[in-house]
């Protein structure tokens, strides 16, 4: 199925266009029922809500960090719909959305940006979904391993791991890629191109043409899709999913889209990119197109809208002030939750930290 969305023959899977309107033409890929598309706009909207509050948070002085994922909430919202309860998350760190989706906690996240490790602890098996990931590239052998584990366990449950354009010249991504064909293991590799890592364009991060097209080297299919069309996301994820349910493998899903905001708070975008090229891609904003979709049907108006983004309000300061008022994490903590026994050098490492910080106090 995925042979008539080839992209080395140029294609890229788009659904519903900027204007809202669904192209009906395409038959051959699972399509979202109106519901499922107004679960989705209620999840980006919120997303976006969550964001536009952090970075204002950001400027008030109480988050010191946080990355925007203003314009690209459709890719992890849409692709965790396709996936089942108990399928396996593997984050980056732009998929709030996605994570919001899950039921994570917010204050969880908020500890993160805040610094505190505690956000990295919460119910792994309630939730399925793995930590925040920093270091670039790095989750996607963590995935490889997991989808790995669960072939052994023989439990049907697939993973799906997020990665951004950036992440995709790094060392970790292409051992994972190769591992995850070698092994044939249940893993759908997502990529977020939004086209920046931080100020390098995509148009210099490779000379592939598409980001997709690497799957073929590794012995996959990949495919690309508008990422600001959550029906497509959807679509790719919910064929990707199957796939790996029927023993065929992996599969790398591009999503094409762009981040409005800046890298994090402590970036400055206008210094690299130029605005008429952020205008463009304002046209191609995922909400804006679905609320077209949806006041067209009579599915939402206005007065709707400005509800859901009250009451999100109301929970996103909520839960950012449980989060703020969360003690900070010891020096245990930093090590505790990624092993379940520590390893020896580890708990070497621990010791050393502890004296040290309490010769610096002494
Ligand atoms: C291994 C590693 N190297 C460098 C960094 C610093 N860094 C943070 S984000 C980033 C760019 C990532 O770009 P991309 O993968 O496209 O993801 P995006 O930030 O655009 O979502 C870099 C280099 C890091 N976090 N980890």
């Amino acid at each position: 199925m995925f042979e008539s969305y080839d992209p080395r023959q140029g294609k890229r899977l788009q659904i519903m266009d900027e204007t809202g309107n669904i192209n009906v033409s395409i038959k051959d890929v699972p399509l979202m029922s109106d519901s499922e598309i107004l679960i989705a706009y209620q999840f980006i909207l919120k997303a976006r809500v969550a964001d536009e509050w952090s970075v204002s948070l950001n400027r008030q002085g109480r988050l010191p960090t946080y990355p925007p994922g203003k314009g690209q909430e459709a890719n992890s919202v849409g692709s965790l719909m396709a996936m089942h309860k108990e399928d396996w998350f593997v984050p980056a760190f732009r998929e709030l959305g996605g994570m919001l989706y899950r039921g994570i906690p917010l204050s969880k996240v908020y500890q993160i940006w805040l610094g505190n490790e505690r956000g990295s602890h919460f119910e792994i098996e309630k939730y399925h979904t793995f930590p925040i990931s920093v270091p670039i590239a790095s989750q996607c052998l963590h995935a490889v391993g997991a989808a790995y584990a669960n072939q052994y366990l023989k439990n049907n449950r697939i993973t799906i791991c997020f990665v951004g354009d950036g992440g995709t010249s790094e060392g970790d991504f292409l051992e994972a890629l190769n591992f995850a064909g070698a092994w044939n293991v249940p893993v759908i590799f997502y990529i977020q191109n939004n086209q920046w890592a931080i100020s390098v364009p995509r148009k210099i991060q490779t000379r592939s043409t598409t980001l997709a097209e690497k799957a073929f080297a590794f012995g996959f299919s990949g495919i690309q899709v508008d990422g600001n069309d959550v029906l497509s996301v959807f679509a790719a994820t919910k064929m990707a999913h199957e796939k790996a349910q029927n023993n065929q493998g992996p599969t790398l899903i591009e999503g094409y889209t762009y981040r409005l905001g800046a890298h994090t708070t402590a970036d400055d975008p206008t210094i690299y990119r130029k605005q008429e090229e952020v205008d463009q891609w304002i046209n191609k904003d995922p909400l804006l197109r679905l609320e077209k979709y949806l006041q067209k049907k009579n599915l939402i108006d206005g007065l709707a809208i400005n509800r859901l983004k009250d009451e999100y309000k109301k929970e996103i300061m909520q839960e950012f002030e449980i989060a703020e008022q969360t003690p900070p994490h010891t020096v245990e903590e930093i090590f505790a939750w990624q092993f379940k026994q520590l390893p020896e050098d580890l708990k070497e490492q621990m010791s050393n930290l502890n004296i040290r910080l309490k010769g610096s106090v002494g």
